[in-house]
């Protein structure tokens, strides 16, 4: 499996490239920004161009990974279809074809005969990314491809992704919102239980180049899966007290509980669900607790694998406050193999009892006791 995992951190840095490209190529970047004064027409048509360079990403990852394991072609799931209308009323389905000149003509296509936009797109998505280096030697897993899915989310955090304010960040300290909140997050889950086994983030937005070239991203990885646990990020030392990440749309009840628990400095708020769970990787904060069903598991797929392999992960939220005075229940993790029967559309693949995301199970509880009294009426 260390094959697949070389594949994933190669095809992240594609789509990190193609995220970066959609910024740095005057007429895509027109495109992407448009939206803030464009009229009515305007604002569908650049509507469509985000959710298209989503699709293009989700679909290169398929078809790359589709080419090398055909036995997962079946089970690469993202959030976007790819079918799309464009200005003249067509139906056109987004693929990734054979040449760079055959998928710059199916993207012109979508794009109302824009051809110098479709032309980069498409050369972004053929162009062969940077090495990537992993220190994947030596791992092997007891699965095979035919037992595994993949979730994609092409571009977590979009509206930082698109509004795209440049912060700095300081080693140590988690910045709430920017760029580098923006994340391709590519998930991998046994078909049979759902539990997430290996994760790759990419960070294209993570630095610049002091020379001037650009920004330049930053990749995540983590594998575990029957007794092996492996994360290219070293578990960080726990400081004195817990820390939390919220969403800054958090319920009121549950910012005032966790300001309670851990002190309005160790009580931090940042943007995307993906990035969230990435402080908790890094140490930048012990717990992510989110009391909605807003996430979806192409969110928390990846960043879950992550965590596992640090002996943390993500438990839901509603589960873990039912659960009485143990929290020890393994059914309290996330899985990913099966829908929402009573749901539609994509709240079928709904995280809909909330999260927690931890390292530590023990600041798990501690994160969630205080909760019990204040969501569970
Ligand atoms: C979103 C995005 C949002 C997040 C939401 C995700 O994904 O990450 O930022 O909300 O949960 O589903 P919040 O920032 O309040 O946590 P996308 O940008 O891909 O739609
Ligand atoms: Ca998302």
């Amino acid at each position: 499996m260390a094959d697949l995992l070389r594949l994933l951190l190669r095809v992240a840095e594609k789509a990190a490239n193609v995220a970066r490209v959609c910024r740095q190529e005057g007429p895509l970047f027109e495109l992407l920004v448009q939206e803030k004064t464009g009229d009515d027409k305007n604002k569908k048509f650049v509507q469509d161009f985000k959710t298209l360079a989503d699709v293009v990403i989700q679909e290169m990852i398929r078809h790359d990974v589709g080419a090398q394991f055909p036995e997962m072609a079946a089970f690469i799931h993202g959030e976007e279809s790819n079918k799309f209308e464009n200005g003249l009323g067509e139906s056109v389905t987004v693929t990734v074809c054979a040449t760079q000149e055959e998928t710059a003509a199916l993207l012109a296509a979508v794009l109302d005969g824009d051809h110098t936009a479709a032309s980069l797109l498409a050369r972004a998505i053929h162009q062969d990314p940077a090495s990537i280096d992993a220190d994947t030697d030596g791992l092997t897993l007891p699965v095979g491809p035919s037992e595994l899915g993949i979730w994609i989310d092409p571009i977590d955090a979009t509206s930082q992704y698109i509004e795209g304010r440049e912060e700095v960040l300081e080693e140590g300290h988690l910045a709430p919102s920017g760029l580098h909140c923006a994340l391709v997050l590519i998930g991998v889950y046994l078909r049979s239980t759902g539990e997430p086994v290996m994760g790759v983030i990419n960070q294209p937005f993570n630095h610049k180049d002091p020379a001037g070239g650009g920004w330049r991203g930053k990749h995540f990885w983590g594998v575990s899966c029957g007794g092996v646990d492996v994360c290219s990020v070293s578990r960080p030392k726990g400081g004195a007290g817990l820390s939390a990440v919220l969403s800054s749309s958090e319920k009121p009840v549950v910012k005032e509980a966790l300001t309670a628990l851990c002190g309005a400095d160790k009580l931090m708020y940042a943007s995307g669900a993906g990035y969230k769970i990435l402080c908790v990787i890094q140490g930048l904060a012990d717990v992510y607790v989110l009391s909605e069903g807003s996430t979806f598991k192409w969110d928390s797929c990846a960043p879950h694998a992550l965590l596992r392999a640090l002996g943390g992960g993500v438990a839901d939220l509603t589960k873990c406050l039912r659960s009485g005075s143990g929290a020890q229940d393994p059914q309290i993790e996330l899985t990913y193999h099966q829908p929402c029967a009573e749901c539609k559309g994509a709240e079928r693949w709904a995280n809909r009892g909330g999260l927690v995301a931890y390292r530590d199970r023990s600041q798990l509880l501690a994160a969630v006791g205080p909760l019990k009294d204040k969501l569970l009426v």
